[in-house]
């Protein structure tokens, strides 16, 4: 009899695979071009110019535009866009950013890029005007930002996230402003950020996320900030696209009739709903679940709002489970009921 299976159960082998070779799945926030911004939310100075996406283009300006859905970046995740500045009349620059604040936020202008003063983020920024007092080291550099408060805040000596990089003195140097389009990937993996610019790896940094920005069931908003004080230019973001990487599920439960299973990953809270039989035969759902361990159980509810309802209860020492489902635009439901974990072979995501 199918039952549940712990796919974890203390076997590390086991849990690295899953953690090291999620599904990458392109994420929502992708843009051959931005001849549609459906899906962004557009802030201040930010707009669609024909098919790009400027953030500036005048003096004084603060813009920040945002994938209106969060992505979940949790366990890793790699971006890359296209970006052109023109009319380079001396900054200041703009980042590309990871926030949980809002889906509409938008920090200071000038030095502070757009970015500064928005909490519960962090930045790539890429700077073309040199700040001294905000440990600059060129007006044509690169870094990574944490959150900071108030003006200043994007400050390398207290709010940098190692230090920041003169793209002048590279080998092959690289001009941010200098009109043409340039290629940057931002590649998340838990535990490390890199920026590879033009082909160069121009960044690196150890980063957990998670210490950074406080993730809803692993999520976050992604988007772009940018800015200009006295001095201006043109940022334009030519393209944009991002792969994800999914939940890694590590917890596994299959009904005893053979009905459908469920998937938990228990780290930040998402489940995996497949059916196997009966009206909906075939779908899978997934969502953000929210988990409560108790004293001899573990609970996972899903999030009002998001379409599914699911009350799983697991009883950990009697090694019992219970759920039930309901997917409203489908009109399917099922219940999951599990009385044995000795004798399961069924991974998440499919049966044996
Ligand atoms: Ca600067």
């Amino acid at each position: 009899m199918r039952s549940l299976r712990v796919l974890v159960a203390g076997v590390s082998v086991g849990l690295a695979f899953i953690l090291f070779s999620p599904l990458a799945v392109k994420a929502q926030c992708s843009f051959v071009d931005f001849s549609s911004v459906s899906g962004l939310s557009l802030v201040g100075s930010a707009h669609q110019s024909g098919n790009v996406l400027r953030l500036t283009d005048g003096y004084g300006q603060g813009g920040a535009a945002w994938c209106t859905s969060k992505t979940f970046v949790g366990n890793g995740f790699s971006v890359n866009f296209q970006f052109r500045i023109t009319g380079y009349m001396g900054g200041d620059g703009f980042t590309f950013a990871i926030q949980n604040s809002s889906p509409t936020a938008l920090g200071f202008n000038g030095g502070d890029l757009g970015f500064s003063d928005i909490p519960n983020g962090i930045a790539v920024e890429f700077d073309t005007y040199f700040n001294g007092d905000q440990c600059d080291v060129s007006q044509d550099e690169v870094g990574f930002l944490k959150s900071g408060s108030g003006n200043g805040g994007t400050d390398h000596c207290t709010n940098g996230i190692g230090s920041p990089v003169d793209l002048s003195s590279l080998g092959t140097p690289i001009t941010l402003y200098d009109g043409n389009l340039h290629t940057a990937t931002v590649t998340y993996f838990p535990g490390s950020l890199t920026l590879v610019l033009d082909g160069q790896t121009v960044l690196s940094q150890a980063v957990t996320l998670d210490n950074y920005v406080a993730l809803d069931h692993g999520r976050a908003w992604l988007g772009f900030t940018g800015a200009t004080g006295a001095a201006w230019e043109t940022a334009d973001i030519v393209s944009w696209s991002v792969e994800a990487n999914q939940p890694a599920y590590n917890l596994g439960f299959m009904d005893d009739y053979g009905r459908s299973a469920l998937c938990l990953d228990t780290h930040y809270g998402n489940f995996q709903w497949t059916v196997y039989k009966g009206n909906g035969t075939g779908n899978s759902y997934q969502g953000p679940a929210d988990l409560t361990t108790g004293s001899g159980y573990q609970r996972a509810v899903a999030s009002p709002g998001s379409g599914m309802g699911m009350y799983l209860i697991y009883y950990t020492t009697a090694h019992r489970a219970a759920a039930t489902f309901t997917f409203r635009p489908d009109a399917v439901s099922s219940a999951l009921y599990d009385q044995d974990t000795t004798n399961d072979e069924t991974s998440c995501g499919g049966q044996e």
